[in-house]
C-alpha cells in the first residue's frame, strides 16, 4: 500500500540565519520516507533577505526532488499566514503539516509524527506535537519561556474548554480533509493561529492527540514574550466569543 502522502511547510520570516543546517538535515531523513514534500514560505522579509533565502534553498532543492521550490509571499502575513499559504499549495495529500525553521524541533521528530501519522487508525485525527512534559529532561527550553507556555496552555484549555497542555509547539499534522472543511472560517494569521486552528478542529468533530516530543530551544527566537502573549491571550479571547461561549 501507498503511504500516505504529506505536505510538510516551514513558515519563515528573518530565517536565512537558522534554517540551513535544519533544512539540509531535513530534506536527508525525510527523503527516505517517500511521498512526503517540503515547502518553505517565506513571509515578507526585505528583498535581500529573499536572495539569502534562495541562496541557501536553491542548491538544496536540486539534490532533493521533494523540496519544493520556496513560496515569497509578497507581504508579511504573520506565521498562520504562511502556513495557510502553504497548505493551500497541496489540495490533495492526506496531511498537511508545518514544523518550525529553527530546528528546536528536530528532523527525527518530524519523521516520528509522520511515521504516526501513517499508522493512525482512528479516523480524522490531528497530530500536535507538544512540550507538556515540562519536567522531562527531553524538553530544554528557558524558565521564562517554559512558565509563559504554562499560563497561555492554562488559559487556552480553560478558556476554551479543549483538553489540551500545549498548543503553541512548532510541529503539527492535521488531515487535509479536516483543514479544507474548516479553512473559510480560519481569521487569526499570527503566532495563535494555532489556537484557533485547534478550535476549529475540534468543533467540526476533528479529534486531536498530543503528543510528546524533545525540544531544544534555539537562540534568536521572534516570539516578545510580553508583547506577543498578550495579542495572543486577546485572539484567544476573540475565538471563544466567535464560538459564540460566555
Ligand atoms: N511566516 C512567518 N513566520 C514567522 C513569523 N514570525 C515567526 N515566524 C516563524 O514561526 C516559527 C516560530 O518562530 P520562532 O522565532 O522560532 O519562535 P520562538 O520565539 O523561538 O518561540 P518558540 O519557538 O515557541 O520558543 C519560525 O519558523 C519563524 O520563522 C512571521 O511573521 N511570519
Ligand atoms: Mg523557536
Amino acid at each position: 500500500m501507498q503511504p500516505a502522502t504529506v505536505h510538510l511547510v516551514i513558515p519563515c520570516y528573518q530565517e536565512s540565519g537558522r534554517i540551513g543546517p535544519f533544512l539540509t538535515e531535513l530534506c536527508e531523513v525525510t527523503k527516505g520516507l517517500g511521498d512526503v514534500s517540503i515547502r518553505v514560505v517565506e513571509d515578507g522579509s526585505d528583498a535581500a533577505e529573499a536572495e539569502r533565502m534562495r541562496e541557501i534553498i536553491t542548491p538544496l532543492c536540486r539534490m532533493h526532488a521533494h523540496l519544493h521550490p520556496p513560496l515569497f509571499l509578497p507581504q508579511n502575513r504573520g506565521k498562520g499566514g504562511a502556513v495557510y499559504a502553504g497548505w493551500d499549495q497541496a489540495p490533495e495529500v492526506d496531511w498537511l503539516a508545518f514544523v518550525d525553521a529553527d530546528g528546536s524541533c528536530s528532523a527525527t521528530e518530524v519523521a516520528n509524527l509522520i511515521h504516526l501519522a501513517r499508522k493512525q487508525s482512528k479516523p480524522e485525527t490531528a497530530l500536535f506535537a507538544s512540550r507538556w512534559d515540562q519536567t522531562s529532561p527531553r524538553v530544554q527550553r528557558q524558565w521564562k519561556r517554559r512558565l509563559m507556555g504554562r499560563i497561555f496552555g492554562t488559559l487556552v484549555a480553560t478558556l476554551l474548554r479543549i483538553p489540551i497542555h500545549d498548543s503553541q509547539c512548532g510541529l503539527k499534522l492535521v488531515p487535509r480533509t479536516a483543514y479544507q472543511r474548516i479553512a473559510p472560517s480560519l481569521r487569526i494569521q499570527g503566532f495563535a493561529f494555532d489556537v484557533e486552528l485547534l478550535a476549529a478542529l475540534h468543533d467540526s468533530g476533528c479529534g486531536f492527540e498530543e503528543v510528546s516530543i524533545a525540544w531544544h530551544e534555539t537562540p534568536g527566537g521572534h516570539v516578545h514574550l510580553i508583547r506577543d502573549s498578550i495579542r495572543m491571550a486577546r485572539d484567544v479571547v476573540a475565538i471563544r466569543r466567535r464560538r459564540g461561549q460566555h
